[in-house]
Protein backbone atom coordinates (compact mmCIF):
# COMPACT_ATOMS: atom_id res chain seq x y z
CA UNK A 1 0.00 0.00 0.00
CA UNK A 2 1.20 3.77 -0.81
CA UNK A 3 1.88 5.63 2.11
CA UNK A 4 -0.79 8.27 3.27
CA UNK A 5 0.04 11.65 3.81
CA UNK A 6 -2.05 13.56 5.81
CA UNK A 7 -1.71 17.59 6.07
CA UNK A 8 -3.23 18.60 9.92
CA UNK A 9 -3.14 22.34 10.78
CA UNK A 10 -3.60 22.70 14.79
CA UNK A 11 -4.35 26.13 16.17
CA UNK A 12 -3.70 27.11 19.93
CA UNK A 13 -3.93 30.01 21.90
CA UNK A 14 -0.40 30.92 21.50
CA UNK A 15 1.10 29.37 18.51
CA UNK A 16 -0.28 26.92 15.09
CA UNK A 17 1.71 24.46 13.26
CA UNK A 18 1.06 23.05 10.10
CA UNK A 19 2.06 18.90 10.57
CA UNK A 20 2.44 16.32 7.88
CA UNK A 21 0.95 13.12 9.27
CA UNK A 22 2.86 9.83 7.02
CA UNK A 23 0.69 6.52 7.27
CA UNK A 24 2.31 3.35 6.26
CA UNK A 25 -0.30 0.77 7.10
CA UNK A 26 1.04 0.38 10.63
CA UNK A 27 2.63 3.78 12.34
CA UNK A 28 2.50 7.30 12.06
CA UNK A 29 5.15 9.36 12.01
CA UNK A 30 5.28 13.18 11.94
CA UNK A 31 6.99 15.78 10.56
CA UNK A 32 6.46 19.69 11.39
CA UNK A 33 6.46 22.00 8.41
CA UNK A 34 5.20 25.36 9.14
CA UNK A 35 5.40 26.56 13.10
CA UNK A 36 4.20 30.10 13.87
CA UNK A 37 3.11 32.53 16.89
CA UNK A 38 -0.46 33.08 17.27
CA UNK A 39 -0.32 36.83 18.77
CA UNK A 40 -3.91 38.00 19.71
CA UNK A 41 -4.19 42.02 19.41
CA UNK A 42 -5.45 44.16 21.59
CA UNK A 43 -7.02 47.51 19.79
CA UNK A 44 -9.30 50.18 21.44
CA UNK A 45 -9.92 48.03 24.57
CA UNK A 46 -11.21 44.88 22.54
CA UNK A 47 -8.88 42.20 22.18
CA UNK A 48 -9.07 40.15 18.52
CA UNK A 49 -7.65 37.20 17.06
CA UNK A 50 -5.57 38.31 14.22
CA UNK A 51 -7.64 35.85 11.92
CA UNK A 52 -5.99 36.98 8.66
CA UNK A 53 -2.04 36.22 9.25
CA UNK A 54 -3.58 32.97 10.53
CA UNK A 55 -4.80 32.47 7.22
CA UNK A 56 -1.99 33.43 5.64
CA UNK A 57 0.20 31.17 7.89
CA UNK A 58 -2.09 27.80 6.25
CA UNK A 59 -1.22 29.15 2.99
CA UNK A 60 2.47 28.76 4.16
CA UNK A 61 1.56 25.68 5.14
CA UNK A 62 0.35 24.24 2.35
CA UNK A 63 3.25 25.55 0.21
CA UNK A 64 5.93 24.15 2.62
CA UNK A 65 3.75 20.72 2.70
CA UNK A 66 3.70 20.90 -1.50
CA UNK A 67 7.47 21.59 -1.80
CA UNK A 68 8.24 18.21 1.17
CA UNK A 69 6.79 15.90 -1.40
CA UNK A 70 2.61 16.23 -1.34
CA UNK A 71 -0.19 15.83 0.92
CA UNK A 72 -3.29 13.77 0.23
CA UNK A 73 -6.10 15.54 2.14
CA UNK A 74 -5.85 18.29 5.10
CA UNK A 75 -7.87 18.91 7.78
CA UNK A 76 -7.93 22.23 10.71
CA UNK A 77 -8.54 22.06 14.58
CA UNK A 78 -8.38 25.44 16.82
CA UNK A 79 -9.45 26.68 20.09
CA UNK A 80 -12.96 26.52 21.02
CA UNK A 81 -15.86 28.66 20.93
CA UNK A 82 -14.80 31.47 19.32
CA UNK A 83 -16.71 32.69 15.50
CA UNK A 84 -16.38 34.77 12.93
CA UNK A 85 -20.05 36.84 11.42
CA UNK A 86 -20.30 36.92 8.00
CA UNK A 87 -22.25 38.86 5.46
CA UNK A 88 -24.39 37.89 2.62
CA UNK A 89 -21.87 37.92 0.17
CA UNK A 90 -19.09 35.79 2.15
CA UNK A 91 -17.32 38.83 4.11
CA UNK A 92 -15.80 38.81 7.07
CA UNK A 93 -17.80 41.74 9.06
CA UNK A 94 -15.38 42.28 11.86
CA UNK A 95 -12.09 40.39 13.13
CA UNK A 96 -12.74 37.28 15.71
CA UNK A 97 -13.06 38.54 19.20
CA UNK A 98 -10.83 36.52 21.95
CA UNK A 99 -12.72 34.59 24.31
CA UNK A 100 -10.51 36.42 27.16
CA UNK A 101 -11.73 39.63 25.70
CA UNK A 102 -13.53 41.34 28.69
CA UNK A 103 -16.79 41.58 26.88
CA UNK A 104 -18.28 38.36 28.86
CA UNK A 105 -17.54 39.82 31.81
CA UNK A 106 -20.86 39.71 34.21
CA UNK A 107 -22.84 38.48 31.14
CA UNK A 108 -23.50 34.84 33.12
CA UNK A 109 -25.45 36.59 35.40
CA UNK A 110 -27.33 38.54 33.06
CA UNK A 111 -27.78 35.65 31.39
CA UNK A 112 -29.52 33.70 33.88
CA UNK A 113 -32.08 36.65 34.56
CA UNK A 114 -33.40 35.32 30.93
CA UNK A 115 -33.33 31.54 31.35
CA UNK A 116 -32.56 29.33 34.50
CA UNK A 117 -28.92 27.96 34.57
CA UNK A 118 -30.55 24.88 35.32
CA UNK A 119 -32.52 24.75 32.01
CA UNK A 120 -29.70 25.80 29.83
CA UNK A 121 -27.61 22.92 31.62
CA UNK A 122 -30.41 20.69 31.34
CA UNK A 123 -30.60 21.43 27.22
CA UNK A 124 -26.85 21.50 26.51
CA UNK A 125 -24.74 19.55 28.82
CA UNK A 126 -22.11 22.46 28.94
CA UNK A 127 -20.62 23.94 32.06
CA UNK A 128 -20.48 27.62 32.58
CA UNK A 129 -17.68 29.29 31.81
CA UNK A 130 -17.75 33.11 31.09
CA UNK A 131 -15.88 32.31 27.28
CA UNK A 132 -19.01 30.27 26.28
CA UNK A 133 -20.14 31.04 22.67
CA UNK A 134 -23.36 31.92 24.32
CA UNK A 135 -21.88 34.35 26.42
CA UNK A 136 -20.03 36.07 23.49
CA UNK A 137 -23.76 35.99 21.67
CA UNK A 138 -25.83 37.14 24.67
CA UNK A 139 -22.88 40.61 24.96
CA UNK A 140 -23.25 40.72 21.25
CA UNK A 141 -27.41 40.81 21.74
CA UNK A 142 -27.38 42.99 24.24
CA UNK A 143 -24.90 45.34 23.32
CA UNK A 144 -24.28 45.66 20.05
CA UNK A 145 -27.23 43.85 17.97
CA UNK A 146 -26.95 46.06 14.96
CA UNK A 147 -23.52 43.62 14.41
CA UNK A 148 -26.24 40.55 14.62
CA UNK A 149 -28.74 41.69 12.07
CA UNK A 150 -25.62 42.57 9.72
CA UNK A 151 -25.01 38.63 10.03
CA UNK A 152 -26.17 36.17 7.37
CA UNK A 153 -24.19 33.50 8.73
CA UNK A 154 -22.14 32.23 11.87
CA UNK A 155 -18.64 30.03 11.48
CA UNK A 156 -16.71 28.84 14.41
CA UNK A 157 -13.36 29.30 13.50
CA UNK A 158 -11.75 26.05 12.39
CA UNK A 159 -15.31 26.07 10.08
CA UNK A 160 -13.90 29.33 9.34
CA UNK A 161 -10.54 28.05 8.20
CA UNK A 162 -12.61 25.10 6.00
CA UNK A 163 -14.69 28.13 4.56
CA UNK A 164 -11.93 30.25 3.55
CA UNK A 165 -10.28 26.89 1.56
CA UNK A 166 -13.07 24.98 0.24
CA UNK A 167 -16.43 27.54 0.55
CA UNK A 168 -18.32 25.10 2.30
CA UNK A 169 -20.70 26.39 5.46
CA UNK A 170 -21.07 23.52 7.93
CA UNK A 171 -20.11 23.55 11.45
CA UNK A 172 -18.65 19.87 12.57
CA UNK A 173 -20.14 18.59 15.61
CA UNK A 174 -17.18 18.93 17.97
CA UNK A 175 -16.84 22.39 17.96
CA UNK A 176 -20.26 23.18 17.73
CA UNK A 177 -20.76 21.71 21.24
CA UNK A 178 -18.22 24.01 22.70
CA UNK A 179 -21.03 27.13 22.40
CA UNK A 180 -23.39 25.99 24.83
CA UNK A 181 -26.34 26.05 22.31
CA UNK A 182 -25.88 22.38 20.84
CA UNK A 183 -27.90 20.16 22.38
CA UNK A 184 -26.18 17.19 23.01
CA UNK A 185 -29.01 14.23 23.29
CA UNK A 186 -30.59 15.76 19.70
CA UNK A 187 -27.02 16.38 18.57
CA UNK A 188 -28.71 19.37 17.32
CA UNK A 189 -28.84 23.33 18.07
CA UNK A 190 -30.67 23.58 20.83
CA UNK A 191 -33.17 25.63 19.26
CA UNK A 192 -35.73 26.56 22.49
CA UNK A 193 -32.61 29.02 24.00
CA UNK A 194 -31.98 31.43 20.47
CA UNK A 195 -35.23 33.59 20.40
CA UNK A 196 -35.14 34.02 24.03
CA UNK A 197 -31.50 35.56 23.89
CA UNK A 198 -32.32 37.63 21.03
CA UNK A 199 -29.56 34.75 18.76
CA UNK A 200 -30.59 34.27 15.32
CA UNK A 201 -30.73 30.99 14.82
CA UNK A 202 -30.74 31.23 10.89
CA UNK A 203 -26.84 32.22 11.33
CA UNK A 204 -26.06 28.66 12.54
CA UNK A 205 -25.11 26.05 9.56
CA UNK A 206 -26.43 22.43 9.63
CA UNK A 207 -24.07 20.10 11.56
CA UNK A 208 -21.63 18.17 10.41
CA UNK A 209 -19.79 15.08 11.69
CA UNK A 210 -16.16 14.97 12.29
CA UNK A 211 -14.65 12.84 9.44
CA UNK A 212 -17.22 14.81 6.64
CA UNK A 213 -15.22 15.96 3.74
CA UNK A 214 -15.84 19.49 2.77
CA UNK A 215 -14.95 19.40 -0.47
CA UNK A 216 -12.04 19.89 -2.34
CA UNK A 217 -9.08 23.20 -1.68
CA UNK A 218 -10.66 25.95 -4.12
CA UNK A 219 -9.09 26.26 -7.76
CA UNK A 220 -8.36 30.12 -7.17
CA UNK A 221 -6.32 29.17 -3.98
CA UNK A 222 -4.51 26.38 -5.78
CA UNK A 223 -3.19 28.37 -8.46
CA UNK A 224 -2.10 30.79 -6.37
CA UNK A 225 -0.46 29.06 -4.14
CA UNK A 226 0.70 25.79 -6.69
CA UNK A 227 -0.64 23.07 -4.98
CA UNK A 228 -3.00 20.16 -5.78
CA UNK A 229 -6.76 20.44 -5.13
CA UNK A 230 -6.96 17.88 -2.15
CA UNK A 231 -9.92 17.08 -0.12
CA UNK A 232 -10.16 19.08 3.02
CA UNK A 233 -11.84 17.02 6.03
CA UNK A 234 -13.75 18.46 8.45
CA UNK A 235 -11.65 16.64 11.85
CA UNK A 236 -12.64 16.98 15.34
CA UNK A 237 -12.10 20.92 14.97
CA UNK A 238 -12.61 21.83 18.78
CA UNK A 239 -8.68 20.60 19.11
CA UNK A 240 -9.49 19.01 22.59
CA UNK A 241 -11.57 17.26 20.47
CA UNK A 242 -8.99 15.74 18.04
CA UNK A 243 -6.80 15.62 21.44
CA UNK A 244 -8.64 12.95 22.80
CA UNK A 245 -8.59 11.16 20.09
CA UNK A 246 -4.83 10.74 20.97
CA UNK A 247 -5.08 9.40 24.35
CA UNK A 248 -3.21 6.11 24.24
CA UNK A 249 -5.94 3.94 26.13
CA UNK A 250 -6.44 0.50 25.99
CA UNK A 251 -9.72 0.62 27.90
CA UNK A 252 -12.65 2.15 27.26
CA UNK A 253 -12.35 3.82 31.26
CA UNK A 254 -9.88 6.40 31.89
CA UNK A 255 -9.29 9.74 32.54
CA UNK A 256 -7.18 12.10 30.32
CA UNK A 257 -5.65 15.62 31.40
CA UNK A 258 -5.41 17.30 27.31
CA UNK A 259 -2.78 19.68 29.01
CA UNK A 260 -1.37 22.94 27.27
CA UNK A 261 -2.81 26.58 28.09
CA UNK A 262 -5.78 24.79 29.41
CA UNK A 263 -5.53 21.89 31.36
CA UNK A 264 -9.14 19.46 30.21
CA UNK A 265 -9.16 16.67 32.37
CA UNK A 266 -12.39 14.37 32.07
CA UNK A 267 -13.33 10.88 31.12
CA UNK A 268 -14.97 9.59 27.56
CA UNK A 269 -18.50 8.27 27.77
CA UNK A 270 -21.52 6.81 25.55
CA UNK A 271 -23.66 9.32 26.51
CA UNK A 272 -23.88 12.88 28.38
CA UNK A 273 -24.02 12.96 31.91
CA UNK A 274 -26.58 15.19 32.87
CA UNK A 275 -28.04 15.48 36.67
CA UNK A 276 -27.44 17.39 39.66
CA UNK A 277 -24.11 16.16 40.77
CA UNK A 278 -22.74 17.50 37.20
CA UNK A 279 -24.59 20.49 37.49
CA UNK A 280 -23.29 21.33 40.85
CA UNK A 281 -19.50 20.28 39.68
CA UNK A 282 -19.73 22.27 36.71
CA UNK A 283 -18.74 19.34 34.32
CA UNK A 284 -18.81 20.07 30.95
CA UNK A 285 -20.23 17.35 27.82
CA UNK A 286 -18.50 18.34 25.65
CA UNK A 287 -19.31 16.72 21.86
CA UNK A 288 -16.05 14.04 20.75
CA UNK A 289 -15.05 12.41 17.48
CA UNK A 290 -17.99 9.28 16.76
CA UNK A 291 -20.35 11.14 19.18
CA UNK A 292 -19.31 9.98 22.15
CA UNK A 293 -18.89 12.42 24.69
CA UNK A 294 -16.65 14.09 26.62
CA UNK A 295 -17.11 14.77 30.35
CA UNK A 296 -14.60 17.21 31.61
CA UNK A 297 -13.57 20.46 33.69
CA UNK A 298 -11.94 23.46 32.20
CA UNK A 299 -8.80 24.19 34.43
CA UNK A 300 -6.28 27.15 34.07
CA UNK A 301 -3.86 25.02 33.26
CA UNK A 302 -0.62 26.21 31.49
CA UNK A 303 -1.81 29.69 31.20
CA UNK A 304 -0.91 30.57 35.25
CA UNK A 305 3.07 29.42 33.90
CA UNK A 306 3.20 31.18 30.40
CA UNK A 307 1.42 34.45 31.62
CA UNK A 308 3.93 34.54 34.82
CA UNK A 309 6.59 34.29 32.59
CA UNK A 310 5.40 37.00 30.05
CA UNK A 311 5.40 39.47 33.10
CA UNK A 312 9.14 38.23 34.14
CA UNK A 313 10.27 38.82 30.73
CA UNK A 314 8.82 42.29 30.65
CA UNK A 315 10.48 43.37 33.98
CA UNK A 316 13.84 42.22 31.73
CA UNK A 317 13.96 38.56 33.06
CA UNK A 318 14.63 35.95 30.10
CA UNK A 319 13.80 33.24 31.82
CA UNK A 320 13.14 29.81 30.24
CA UNK A 321 10.32 26.91 31.29
CA UNK A 322 13.22 24.79 31.83
CA UNK A 323 15.02 27.30 34.29
CA UNK A 324 11.35 28.26 35.81
CA UNK A 325 11.04 23.62 36.94
CA UNK A 326 14.63 24.47 38.53
CA UNK A 327 13.90 27.55 40.78
CA UNK A 328 10.34 26.05 41.63
CA UNK A 329 11.93 22.86 42.52
CA UNK A 330 14.56 24.27 45.01
CA UNK A 331 11.91 26.05 46.98
CA UNK A 332 10.12 24.79 50.50
CA UNK A 333 6.84 22.55 49.20
CA UNK A 334 3.24 23.71 50.30
CA UNK A 335 3.64 26.89 51.70
CA UNK A 336 0.84 28.49 49.64
CA UNK A 337 -1.71 27.58 47.26
CA UNK A 338 -4.29 28.98 44.86
CA UNK A 339 -7.61 27.99 42.88
CA UNK A 340 -6.11 28.36 39.60
CA UNK A 341 -9.69 29.09 38.70
CA UNK A 342 -10.19 32.05 40.19
CA UNK A 343 -11.25 34.42 37.74
CA UNK A 344 -9.03 37.50 37.79
CA UNK A 345 -6.46 34.73 36.67
CA UNK A 346 -8.23 34.45 33.32
CA UNK A 347 -7.44 37.71 31.96
CA UNK A 348 -3.51 38.44 30.74
CA UNK A 349 -1.40 40.68 33.28
CA UNK A 350 0.82 40.88 36.08
CA UNK A 351 0.05 37.24 37.00
CA UNK A 352 2.72 37.03 40.06
CA UNK A 353 1.19 40.13 41.19
CA UNK A 354 -2.07 38.31 40.69
CA UNK A 355 -1.40 35.27 43.09
CA UNK A 356 0.60 36.93 45.65
CA UNK A 357 -2.66 39.37 45.57
CA UNK A 358 -5.13 35.67 46.25
CA UNK A 359 -2.76 34.82 48.58
CA UNK A 360 -2.44 37.65 50.99
CA UNK A 361 -6.37 37.84 50.58
CA UNK A 362 -6.66 34.41 51.87
CA UNK A 363 -4.45 34.97 54.65
CA UNK A 364 -1.47 32.87 53.57
CA UNK A 365 1.84 33.20 53.30
CA UNK A 366 2.69 35.73 50.01
CA UNK A 367 5.42 33.93 47.33
CA UNK A 368 7.93 36.40 46.73
CA UNK A 369 10.50 34.70 44.61
CA UNK A 370 9.64 33.48 40.69
CA UNK A 371 10.51 29.99 42.26
CA UNK A 372 7.66 30.35 44.96
CA UNK A 373 5.18 32.15 42.44
CA UNK A 374 6.19 28.60 40.60
CA UNK A 375 5.87 26.23 43.09
CA UNK A 376 2.59 27.59 44.35
CA UNK A 377 1.28 27.48 40.60
CA UNK A 378 2.37 24.00 39.89
CA UNK A 379 1.28 22.63 43.40
CA UNK A 380 -2.20 23.86 42.86
CA UNK A 381 -2.48 22.91 39.37
CA UNK A 382 -1.86 19.17 40.53
CA UNK A 383 -4.12 19.48 43.73
CA UNK A 384 -6.98 20.76 41.09
CA UNK A 385 -6.25 17.58 38.82
CA UNK A 386 -6.72 15.62 42.46
CA UNK A 387 -10.01 17.27 43.20
CA UNK A 388 -11.47 16.67 39.45
CA UNK A 389 -9.97 13.07 39.42
CA UNK A 390 -11.93 12.78 42.74
CA UNK A 391 -15.12 14.41 40.94
CA UNK A 392 -15.05 12.00 38.03
CA UNK A 393 -14.98 8.93 40.32
CA UNK A 394 -17.60 10.26 42.42
CA UNK A 395 -19.56 10.93 39.39
CA UNK A 396 -19.14 8.15 37.39
CA UNK A 397 -19.20 5.68 40.02
CA UNK A 398 -15.34 3.83 38.45
CA UNK A 399 -12.30 4.06 40.39
CA UNK A 400 -9.42 5.02 38.08
CA UNK A 401 -6.20 2.97 38.00
CA UNK A 402 -4.32 5.83 36.17
CA UNK A 403 -4.06 9.04 34.71
CA UNK A 404 -3.15 9.79 30.86
CA UNK A 405 -1.59 13.54 29.96
CA UNK A 406 -1.55 14.16 26.57
CA UNK A 407 -0.05 17.29 24.28
CA UNK A 408 2.39 19.82 24.75
CA UNK A 409 1.99 20.14 28.61
CA UNK A 410 4.27 16.78 29.16
CA UNK A 411 7.23 18.55 28.16
CA UNK A 412 6.93 19.82 31.85
CA UNK A 413 8.23 16.89 33.75
CA UNK A 414 7.55 18.36 36.96
CA UNK A 415 3.86 19.10 36.84
CA UNK A 416 3.36 15.49 35.79
CA UNK A 417 5.01 14.13 38.45
CA UNK A 418 2.88 16.24 40.88
CA UNK A 419 -0.18 15.13 38.95
CA UNK A 420 0.78 11.46 39.58
CA UNK A 421 1.33 12.70 44.05
CA UNK A 422 -1.37 14.24 44.23
CA UNK A 423 -3.95 12.10 42.56
CA UNK A 424 -2.21 8.99 44.31
CA UNK A 425 -2.19 7.16 40.61
CA UNK A 426 0.45 6.26 38.07
CA UNK A 427 0.47 9.08 35.18
CA UNK A 428 1.18 7.69 31.78
CA UNK A 429 2.30 10.81 29.35
CA UNK A 430 2.32 11.41 25.71
CA UNK A 431 1.73 11.99 22.80
CA UNK A 432 2.90 15.40 23.06
CA UNK A 433 1.71 16.50 19.87
CA UNK A 434 -1.69 14.73 20.84
CA UNK A 435 -3.80 17.17 19.01
CA UNK A 436 -1.98 17.35 15.60
CA UNK A 437 -2.04 13.59 15.69
CA UNK A 438 -5.86 13.22 16.67
CA UNK A 439 -6.49 15.33 13.52
CA UNK A 440 -4.51 13.28 11.43
CA UNK A 441 -5.84 10.43 12.89
CA UNK A 442 -9.75 11.17 11.98
CA UNK A 443 -8.96 12.08 8.47
CA UNK A 444 -6.95 8.47 8.22
CA UNK A 445 -10.56 6.84 9.23
CA UNK A 446 -12.34 9.64 7.06
CA UNK A 447 -10.24 8.01 4.10
CA UNK A 448 -10.79 3.87 5.67
CA UNK A 449 -7.53 3.67 6.47
CA UNK A 450 -7.61 3.16 9.58
CA UNK A 451 -10.82 1.31 10.60
CA UNK A 452 -12.04 2.85 13.87
CA UNK A 453 -11.10 5.18 17.06
CA UNK A 454 -10.16 1.80 19.01
CA UNK A 455 -7.83 0.54 16.30
CA UNK A 456 -6.43 4.42 15.99
CA UNK A 457 -5.79 4.26 19.45
CA UNK A 458 -3.85 1.45 19.21
CA UNK A 459 -1.65 2.81 15.85
CA UNK A 460 -0.95 6.03 18.45
CA UNK A 461 0.25 3.77 21.35
CA UNK A 462 3.02 1.97 19.05
CA UNK A 463 3.56 4.84 17.14
CA UNK A 464 4.57 7.33 20.38
CA UNK A 465 6.63 7.17 22.99
CA UNK A 466 4.64 7.64 26.30
CA UNK A 467 6.45 7.78 29.77
CA UNK A 468 5.04 6.80 32.91
CA UNK A 469 5.32 8.77 36.60
CA UNK A 470 4.74 6.42 39.95
CA UNK A 471 3.22 8.84 43.25
CA UNK A 472 5.21 9.73 45.72
CA UNK A 473 5.25 11.80 49.08
CA UNK A 474 1.36 10.78 48.60
CA UNK A 475 1.10 11.47 52.71
CA UNK A 476 2.16 14.84 52.44
CA UNK A 477 0.34 15.68 49.19
CA UNK A 478 -3.09 14.07 50.86
CA UNK A 479 -2.05 16.80 53.97
CA UNK A 480 -1.96 19.62 51.36
CA UNK A 481 -5.33 18.82 49.47
CA UNK A 482 -7.30 19.28 52.75
CA UNK A 483 -5.71 22.74 53.12
CA UNK A 484 -6.43 23.65 49.62
CA UNK A 485 -9.63 22.25 49.68
CA UNK A 486 -10.26 24.77 52.76
CA UNK A 487 -8.45 27.60 50.80
CA UNK A 488 -10.16 27.84 48.21
CA UNK A 489 -13.38 28.04 49.91
CA UNK A 490 -12.63 31.26 51.63
C1 LIG B 1 -8.33 24.51 24.58
C2 LIG B 1 -9.73 24.97 24.39
C3 LIG B 1 -10.67 24.50 25.49
C4 LIG B 1 -11.70 25.58 25.44
C5 LIG B 1 -10.84 26.80 25.30
C6 LIG B 1 -11.51 28.00 24.76
O1 LIG B 1 -7.50 24.99 23.57
O2 LIG B 1 -10.25 24.57 23.15
O3 LIG B 1 -11.19 23.22 25.28
O4 LIG B 1 -12.58 25.54 26.48
O5 LIG B 1 -9.78 26.39 24.45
Amino acid sequence: MANKRVLAFDFGASSGRAILGTFDGKTISLQEIHRFSNDPVSLNGTLYWDILRLYHEIKQGLIKAKLAGGFDCVGIDTWGVDFGLFDEEGRLLENPIHYRDARTEGIMEELFKVIPKEEIYENTGIQFIALNTINQLFSLSKNRPELLKRAHKLLLVPDMMVYFLTGAEHSEYTMASTTQLMNPNTGDWAYSLFDRLGIPKDIFCDIVDAGTCAGNLKDDLCKELGIPSVPVYYVAGHDTGSAVVSVPAEGDDFVYISSGTWSLMGTECEKPVINEKSLQNNFTNEGGYGRNVRLLKNIMGLWLIQESRRQWQREGFEVSFADLEREALACKPFQCFVDPDYEAFNTPGDMPGKIRDYCRMTGQYVPESRGEVMRCIYESLALKYRMTFKALEDLTGHPYPCLHIVGGGTKDGLLSQFASNACGVEVITGPIEATAIGNISVQLMAMGEIANLKEARKIIASSFEQKKYQPKDVDAWNEAAKRFAEIIKR
